[in-house]
């Protein structure tokens, strides 16, 4: 016997990709729902490769009782109305919104680094997925945390536009055609263009002059992974489609040579160590697309620090930033928790 899993906000980048990695993955799943606004019901979306077709459920409608996970990649604001809905009907809900991150009563998981914490699952029914650019960050950062204490990380990330969801896709292919074209270019998802440019700018503004999304590395990071270390970070949206991508400096309590941080990384899971100081001897995101690993290239010394090493990360963020983290969690969850057959 199998799961019944739904897939929230189905319709979406992050929800295609979890029925896509649902499938990918061998997910023992006996029934699977695509769920969606009411402006979605009805309509077909594939379930991976297969040739199955999923007819698109109405949330509003949609009974959660009988179902055992709900992936949840629908926003803030549906998760605050159905995810404690569902979680009440006994469904364990995954959700990938930033809405319930912080909850002191909600796990937030990143399997690789810190899978002891689903056993609080049943606080609220409700686990959480870190945001992208922390997720692929604390993969990179747990393995080496562990062989020599990280006391500090400085990080500013290219964000790839597909963070902004399809929309954001969408508004740089248009405005990149227009500059081609000679066509007026016209911006309503980034706050100025971003076709040729780069934004740093991602969410809101917050009071002290950083924003949201800064403010997420560093909460998030903490929560997962050791809440002594200190974060700072500038977030900054660049004009690529899929691949998130961060240039992270970090500080030790103990010496780490960049060759044991090498051989560490290149052992430590979740993790392609593509490091070749050499034409093409890194990685950029167009090579991570549809990947599940998070790179780490260009390991080396920082000589201005006690102790420092600078390293390239890059992961696919509709990826083990989203929907791959998110079944990886309901994975954990089953082989754990949720016991079938
Ligand atoms: C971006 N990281 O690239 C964001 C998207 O808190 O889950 C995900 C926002 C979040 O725009």
């Amino acid at each position: 016997m199998g799961y019944k899993v739904a897939v929230v906000g189905a319709t979406g980048n992050v929800g295609r990709e979890m029925l896509n990695v649902l499938v990918e993955r061998e997910f023992p799943f006996d029934e699977i729902a695509a769920v969606a606004s009411s402006r979605s019901q009805g309509m077909e979306i594939e379930l991976g490769d297969t040739d199955k077709m999923l007819k698109v459920k109405n949330i509003e409608h949609f009974d959660f009782a009988g179902w055992d996970i709900a992936l949840f990649a629908a926003g803030s604001d549906s998760a605050k109305e159905y995810a404690p809905k569902a979680a009440a009907a006994g469904c364990v809900v995954i959700d990938n919104s930033s809405l319930y991150r912080m909850d002191p009563d909600v796990p937030l998981i990143v399997p690789e680094v810190n899978p002891e914490a689903i056993d609080d699952y049943k606080k609220r029914n409700i686990i959480a997925n870190p945001n992208c650019s922390t997720a692929q960050m604390v993969v990179a950062l747990k393995p080496l945390h562990d062989a020599a204490v990280i006391k500090r990380v400085v990080v500013s990330t290219y964000q790839s536009v597909s963070g902004a969801g399809k929309g954001g896709m969408d508004e740089l292919f248009e405005q990149s055609r227009a500059i081609f074209v000679g066509d007026p270019k016209t911006n309503s998802v980034f706050t100025k263009q971003i076709a040729f440019n780069v934004i740093p700018h991602i969410d809101v503004f917050l009071d002290d002059g950083s924003t949201k999304e800064e403010w997420k590395m560093v909460v998030e990071t903490k929560k997962i992974l050791d809440s002594r270390i200190k974060v700072t970070a500038t977030c900054v949206r660049v004009p690529v489609f899929v691949g998130h991508s961060e240039s992270i400096n970090i500080e030790f309590e103990k010496e780490l040579s960049a060759k044991d941080a090498q051989k560490i990384l290149r052992d430590a899971p979740g993790i392609m160590l593509v490091d070749k100081r050499e034409d093409e001897g890194y990685v950029t995101p167009v090579e991570c697309v549809g990947d599940g690993a998070t790179y780490i290239s260009r390991v080396r010394e920082d000589p201005t620090v006690k102790n420092g090493l600078n390293i390239w990360c890059v992961s696919d963020n509709l990826r083990k930033g989203a929907a791959l983290n998110a079944v990886q969690i309901a994975e954990l969850l089953g082989r754990k928790h949720l016991q079938k057959g």
